[in-house]
């Protein structure tokens, strides 16, 4: 319900900031884009964060699966290397022991392994018709995603129910006045879910204050991140 939404989307915005994932200042993405703030799921970096990080997508999946948005007999979590991979295998932990809903984890190899058990995944191994989640950190133009499916499907006929992100930066493709999002969930007809998204983020923000009072972010980075909207935002 709202309600649990809400709350939801402000913990993890806390989270974000507490842990230094969001960042505020001049940053140049991979689509080239010059953004006034920048999320890293490289600061999850210890047990604790990594643990609540699973614990987040845990909850939005268990969530989508009781709405019927993803199907209850999903196999494995899988997450493309490198940072996908601490994130399906955290999912997959919180799923099996707080959800009590058991699952598989699976990544891929950057570099094909040809001595030892040899392949190019690891974990709960791909088979035809599998049902897998697929989770990753941030979309912003939708490149990353677009480029780690074919290799999924090369290595089984697998059916991915959707794709759950830590944030949907809530950006238009390149070349298009669709959002990412919704081009993704065209091109590969599953539906693409976020903890949160990027206006949820300052909305919530803006929400919340410092100890003595004072805002949480300052003017400036409140405009700059509306102006940065203004141009690359999704609009429809
Ligand atoms: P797209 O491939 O354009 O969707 O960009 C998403 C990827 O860019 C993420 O998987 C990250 O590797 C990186 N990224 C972030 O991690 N955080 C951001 O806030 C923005 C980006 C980015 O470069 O767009």
């Amino acid at each position: 319900n709202g309600q649990h939404q809400t709350s939801l989307q402000h913990r993890f915005t806390q989270f974000l900031l507490q842990s230094e994932a969001l960042k505020f200042g001049d940053f140049t993405l991979k689509s080239g884009r010059q953004s006034p703030y920048f999320i890293n799921a490289g600061a999850f970096d210890d047990g604790a964060k990594i643990a609540l990080l699973g614990e987040f997508y845990a909850t939005v999946i268990e969530g989508l699966i009781s709405e019927g948005t993803f199907p209850k007999d999903v196999e494995t979590v899988f997450g493309p290397a490198y940072k996908g991979i601490p994130l399906a295998v955290s999912t997959a932990i919180a799923l099996t022991s707080a959800h009590h809903m058991p699952i598989g984890y699976t990544f891929d190899r950057k570099e094909k392994k040809d001595h030892g058990d040899g392949g190019s995944f690891v974990g709960t191994p791909l088979r035809d018709g599998m049902k897998v989640i697929m989770v990753d950190d941030v979309m912003t133009a939708g490149t990353a995603v677009r480029e780690s499916i074919p290799k999924l499907k090369a290595e089984a006929d697998v059916e991915v129910v959707g794709l759950v992100l830590a944030v949907d930066r809530m950006e238009q493709s390149k070349g298009s006045e669709a959002s990412a999002v919704q081009t993704i969930e065209r091109e590969f007809s599953f539906p693409v879910r976020s903890i949160v998204n990027v206006r949820q983020i300052f909305q919530a923000a803006a929400e919340m204050q410092h100890g003595d009072g004072s805002a949480l972010l300052s003017v400036d980075i409140q405009q700059a991140a509306e102006e940065y909207l203004a141009r690359y935002g999704s609009h429809t």
